[in-house]
């Protein structure tokens, strides 16, 4: 860019071509007021508080919008200026209330501040007053009309930002302001309650309800911290007035939410921290109820039954799930617990989850991680999303895409649903669920057949290519059009489009591992980005996006059966040895049992004792009637929660767990980013989850297991896990590493696999699967597929979010998405409320009739337990990850109306 030289009160400066008299200002520390401009939105110049003088221009221009050229001389303050600048104000006060030093923004609010700086008084307040339409308050912003100032910030926020358009300008003149939209500006006009509106009002026209009251904004202590919710890992402040976290504002400098975006969980979705219902004692089961119990009595009883259990039947009796909800340093010390005992039966959700992902990407190319980072969605020039509702799950990845969308980047979307991000797609290949392989086999089909594939890659850095190309021959689109549903015109489409483009990315979710072949699903989109070369250089290569706030991490610290932290391989000798030295211990060289399995070991009666930390498996696994089953046959089960549960309804003792407010530590986001939250109140309980291990693992007997804080636990790992060698707490501050960083002075890894893969010999292997369909699928008595899946206001079980009168005021329950063909053929009327059933439990439900889904085909979420979904789930699972086939079972639904 060329640079050039101005001069702004009489001093130089250098500057780019294309900067605006603002940006330069802004870089040289040089104030010059603005009211309608916000640096993450484009300038708009109608507040003119930005006006400047410009030597030799007629009249004063506005910075905000006004470019630089070479030689401009600039004058910022003068008295002039400060007239205008007064009499702008004037105008704008003449327009507000008086009510100032009542009013929640005082001390925060940006035209009062100039008010003062300007000197303009109070006789100027509310000399007119504007006739503004009545517009519904949505019960969580408070819009106070009479304070807008017209700057339409907000309007531009919802749509710049955030493209929602649920915000626009009413009317024109005197009684234009931001409001809710009604009229036809926007095609979407859904609020998300993302919140950030409210960050874009620089008066007190917007603000959050529930925070007023509580306490200004210089009340509050502000600590800075990472998302409870998804993998995207968003940083935000808690507010904190009185040892209570009163409100979540946004962070502006995070690294993944770079422009302080929040979604509606991560915004609202805190009253769960200090709700009436939080678990604050232990709890004992006496005579079958649950009684208030001290933490020695707990503790004693745990170790007393755990030592008991397992003297008598052996340590594999016991198993211990862990939480991706926890930080790495809990699911360090959690895994470390279960091994200590003797026994490696120890999972986490990613079982349930993206267990698929960790088995199919690591045959593919060694490691089980998406392979690039989040900010590249912006720059890619095609993306491919699968299985995954972005706009749902991670919204704030949503943001990136919708941002590469308006950039021109191609769209293409893999998904039986219309997702709101299908409607956006250049191409949708609208498969029947289930049908994952028989499409990227056809997609592949096309490039080998179309000569589309990247040789010189394929030659240089993959093995196994010519059984791939023997195995696709006949996935012919005629073939696979048939097996998915998918016009063979859209495959044919879909693959070009990808395997032309040079920056083409993969975004892949669920939709692809949640089902029995889970792990020959990823293997198959492998397949297709090795094939292409899309691997190995910035924005492409396949990206999971991972779900829990940690889920990424409690695999990486080892929570899982078969691998130590930094998957090394339980098993393998030289492993085996090197941990027995660390841990001072013999431990058991035979791989423990999946969460899935260990569901069966429960019917079984093989596993006795059962300690569950952060989760929910009666409500969240599949087939929920079985897991309740073999909770009931358990000799002894531990559960630590914050939250009462379905799974808690079993417990023999409840050990209260603290919040993501309550603790330090670290999360890993599903780009591989260590990142630190931050404790900003005391535990609820007066103990940390790592503490309460800790005491756990003392009770039992169990030695080097006491830590002092948890980034003496990390160092620990850290120095076990080669991966993680270079990260410390230290490192993470403020904006996180990303794995892997093997040393100290290493920067940690945004592109994955740039020179060679992790595999033994460097290179990438394809491996070919064939079409098999889901274990399940729709007949006579079963005649409609159910899939399952998200909404983006809820999260999992929902514990959380359905206790944030926020967000479930407006979002109270669930409802089964009926295609209007099959609505017809089963006589079902919208809002009816319907029996629907599977071979394996049955629920009552409300139907919503929509094409979101396709005929055929059902969906519903999981995240209400009065409609507890996983009741008609199918638990078959994945031969190599056991992941259960939660995205395709076979259901019916009947009228209830005579049945009951
Ligand atoms: N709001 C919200 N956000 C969340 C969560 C939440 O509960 N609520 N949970 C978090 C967690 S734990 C996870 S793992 C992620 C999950 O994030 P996602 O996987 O993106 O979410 P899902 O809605 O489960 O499923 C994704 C899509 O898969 C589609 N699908 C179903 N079957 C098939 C199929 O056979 N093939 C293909 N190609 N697509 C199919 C569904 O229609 C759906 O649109 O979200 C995380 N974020
Ligand atoms: N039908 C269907 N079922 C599904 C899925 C699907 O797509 N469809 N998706 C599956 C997926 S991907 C996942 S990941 C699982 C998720 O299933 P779970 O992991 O069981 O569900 P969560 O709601 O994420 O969290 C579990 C518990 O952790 C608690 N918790 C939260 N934070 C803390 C903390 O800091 N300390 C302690 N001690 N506890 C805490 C919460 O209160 C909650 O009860 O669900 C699976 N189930
Ligand atoms: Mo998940």
């Amino acid at each position: 860019m060329k640079k050039i030289t101005l001069q702004i009160n009489q001093k130089e400066y250098e500057a780019s071509d294309g900067e605006t008299i603002l940006d330069v200002t802004k870089k040289n520390n040089i104030h010059v007021p603005t009211l309608c401009h916000w640096d993450l939105l484009s300038p708009f110049g109608q507040c003119r508080m930005c006006v400047v003088e410009v030597d030799g221009n007629i009249g004063p221009v506005t910075a905000c919008n006004a470019p630089v050229w070479d030689g401009m001389n600039v004058v910022t303050e003068s008295d002039n200026i400060a007239e205008l600048r007064r009499n702008n104000l004037k105008l704008i006060l003449g327009n507000h209330p008086n009510d100032c030093m009542t009013c929640e923004k005082t001390g925060n609010c940006k035209l009062q501040n100039y008010a003062y700086q300007f000197e303009v008084h109070a006789e100027w307040s509310q000399q007119t007053i504007r006739k503004f339409p009545e517009l519904p308050n949505n019960g969580v912003i408070e819009w106070d009309k009479d304070k807008c100032i017209m700057c339409t910030r907000c309007a531009r926020t919802c749509g710049e930002l955030q493209g929602s358009y649920a915000l626009g300008f009413k009317a024109h003149g005197f009684t234009a302001l931001g409001a809710p939209n009604d009229s036809n500006i926007s095609k979407e006009g859904d609020c998300e309650l993302c919140g950030q509106c409210i960050d874009a009002c620089p008066v007190g026209a917007l603000q959050e309800l529930s925070v007023k009251g509580k306490g200004r904004p210089w009340q509050f202590e502000k600590t800075r911290t990472t998302c409870t919710y998804c993998g995207t890992g968003c940083n935000y402040f808690l507010n904190v007035k009185d040892k209570k976290v009163v409100s979540i504002s946004p962070c502006f400098e995070a690294p993944v939410n770079d422009r302080g975006s929040l979604c509606v969980k991560g915004r609202f979705g805190y009253e769960h921290i200090h709700h009436k219902d939080r678990i604050t004692t232990p709890l004992i089961r006496k005579n079958g109820k649950l009684e208030e119990a001290s933490w020695e009595e707990a503790v004693t009883l745990i170790a007393e039954k755990f030592t008991e259990i397992k003297k008598k039947h052996g340590p594999d009796s016991l198993g211990f799930l862990s939480s991706s909800r926890c930080t790495n340093e809990e699911n360090y010390i959690f895994q470390k617990l279960g091994r200590m005992m003797g026994t490696n039966n120890v999972d986490n959700c990613a079982r349930v989850c993206h267990s698929a992902s960790v088995s199919g990407l690591a045959a593919c190319y060694g490691s089980g991680a998406a392979t690039n980072s989040f900010d590249q969605i912006r720059d890619t020039e095609l993306l491919f999303v699968i299985g995954a509702n972005p706009y749902e799950a991670h919204p704030i990845l949503g943001l990136k895409i919708k941002d590469a969308l308006k950039k021109g980047t191609k769209l293409i979307v893999g998904d039986p649903r219309k997702t709101q991000l299908a409607e956006k797609a250049d191409v949708w290949l609208n498969l029947i669920p289930g049908t994952n392989i028989a499409l990227l086999n056809g997609l592949i089909h096309v490039i080998l057949k179309e000569g589309l594939e990247d040789k010189e890659f394929i030659k240089q850095r993959t093995e196994g290519f010519e059984a791939l190309k023997k195995g696709v021959k006949k996935y012919t689109p005629e073939y696979v059009s048939g097996i998915t549903g998918v016009a063979k015109d859209r495959i044919i489409q879909a693959a070009r489009m990808y395997a032309s483009t040079d920056k083409a990315m993969i975004v892949y979710s669920l939709g692809m591992t949640e089902h029995t072949t889970g792990t020959y699903n990823v293997m198959s989109l492998g397949n297709l980005a090795t094939v292409t070369g899309h691997l190995g250089r910035s924005s492409v290569g396949i990206n999971p996006t991972r779900g829990q706030n940690n889920v990424q991490g409690s695999c990486d610290m080892g929570a899982l059966p078969n691998k130590y932290v930094g998957y090394q391989d339980v098993g393998d000798e030289k492993t085996q040895k090197k941990f027995e030295k660390a841990w001072k211990t013999k431990l058991n060289d035979k791989i423990g049992l999946t969460c899935t399995e260990m569901d069966i070991a429960m019917n079984k009666g093989k596993l006795k004792g059962y300690y569950i930390f952060g989760e929910d498996p009666a409500m969240t696994n599949a087939n929920v009637n079985y897991v309740k089953s073999g909770l009931k046959k358990l000799d002894f089960l531990v559960v630590q929660d914050i939250l009462p549960t379905e799974t808690s309804e079993f417990a023999d003792v409840i050990l209260p767990g603290s919040s993501h407010a309550e603790k330090d530590g670290t999360y890993t986001n599903g780009e591989r980013r260590i990142q630190l939250i931050r404790k900003a109140i005391d535990p609820l309980c007066g103990k940390a989850d790592w503490e309460t291990i800790c005491m756990v693992a003392k009770a039992l007997g169990i030695k080097n297991m006491e830590y002092s804080s948890p980034s003496e636990i990390w160092d620990e790992l850290a120095s076990v896990a080669p991966m993680f060698a270079g990260v410390t707490h230290e490192r993470c501050n403020p904006d996180g590493i990303q794995w892997p960083c093997p040393s100290l002075d290493h920067p940690g890894t945004k592109i994955m696999y740039e020179e060679k893969f992790n595999r033994p010999n460097g290179k990438a292997k394809f491996n070919f699967q064939e079409h098999i369909a889901s274990a399940e699928v729709p007949d006579n008595k079963y005649p409609l597929i159910l899939s399952t899946g998200r909404r983006r206001q809820h999260y999992n079980n929902g514990s959380m979010t359905r206790r944030a009168s926020t967000i479930y005021d407006k979002w109270p329950e669930e409802a089964l998405e009926l295609n209007p063909f099959d609505a017809r053929r089963f006589n079902i009327t919208d809002s009816e409320k319907v029996l629907a059933s599977s071979r394996r439990g049955e629920m009552e439900v409300k139907v919503q009739i929509t094409d979101r889904v396709q005929p055929g085909i059902t969906f519903l979420a999981f995240h209400h337990r009065d409609a507890l979904t996983n009741l008609l789930t199918n638990d078959a699972f994945d031969p190599v990850c056991k992941i259960p086939e939660l995205k395709s079972c076979a259901i019916k639904i009947e009228k209830l109306n005579g049945h009951k």
